[in-house]
């Protein structure tokens, strides 16, 4: 009956977002297409591709495959050129110490994200070897709120679904995290969160003793 914990990684691990956005708004604003933080909100958790299909909804445009393909490549040139120069300072505020403290009590861990990119970027900040195992957007088929990413990684735990604990900063990933019966912790603001089963403002808010009403042996 043992205990996994699955963390999201853009948003609850490293603030990514803030390079997404950049990213994103240097494309809308190529198309002509004005793009606020607040738009942006709406595409935490969500695949690149997901979001490009909103981007163009904004912009009333329709296009090509062709064409579609290729501004998702120039998004991720331009995403990967932001976080060229990422590193462990950017690890958020006492995730590590979080992480410590479950690796010491020989809690199975995974990654649960939507990004492509998730792998380089946890080698970029040093966090990979905390992993048991990584589940980002190139191991599933379907996007978040669909819960395949976490079940997937509750599997490669081998820790039962119910028995997994999900970190996530986006109203897609809680969602996802309660539809597969996991406990969600939502990291972020509580009134964008309201769904999930516990809220914090970010990781200086939980208690050590917090984590281990969570953990069962
Ligand atoms: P990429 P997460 C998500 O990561 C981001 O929140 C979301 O904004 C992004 O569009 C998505 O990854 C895809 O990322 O373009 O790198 O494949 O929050 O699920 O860790
Ligand atoms: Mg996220």
């Amino acid at each position: 009956n043992k205990t996994g914990f699955i963390f999201d990684l853009d948003g609850v691990i490293v603030d990514t977002a803030k390079y997404h956005y950049l990213a994103w708004k240097k494309l809308a604003n190529e198309l002509g297409i004005d793009f606020t933080e607040e738009d942006n909100e709406n595409f935490k958790g969500v695949s690149r591709k997901r979001c490009l299909e909103i981007l163009l909804e904004m912009g009333g445009l329709s296009v090509s495959q062709e064409q579609f393909d290729a501004w998702l490549v120039e998004k991720n040139e331009d995403y990967l050129e932001y976080i060229s120069g990422m590193d462990e300072t950017e690890i958020l505020p006492d995730v590590t110490k979080v992480l410590d403290y479950l690796k010491t009590n020989k809690v199975p861990m995974a990654l649960g994200s939507a990004s492509k990119n998730a792998r380089p970027i946890l080698e970029k900040v040093k966090l990979l070897p905390y992993f048991d195992a990584v589940v980002d957007g190139n191991s599933v088929t379907k996007a978040k709120p669909d819960p395949e990413v976490f079940l997937i990684a509750s599997e490669l735990l081998g820790v039962n679904a119910k028995n997994c604990v999900v970190f996530e900063d986006a109203v897609a990933g809680i969602a996802a995290a309660n539809t597969a019966e996991m406990t969600s912790v939502g990291i972020g603001e509580e009134q964008v969160l309201s769904e999930a089963d516990y809220n914090f403002a970010d990781f200086t808010k939980i208690d050590l003793k917090f984590l281990d009403t969570l953990i069962k042996d």
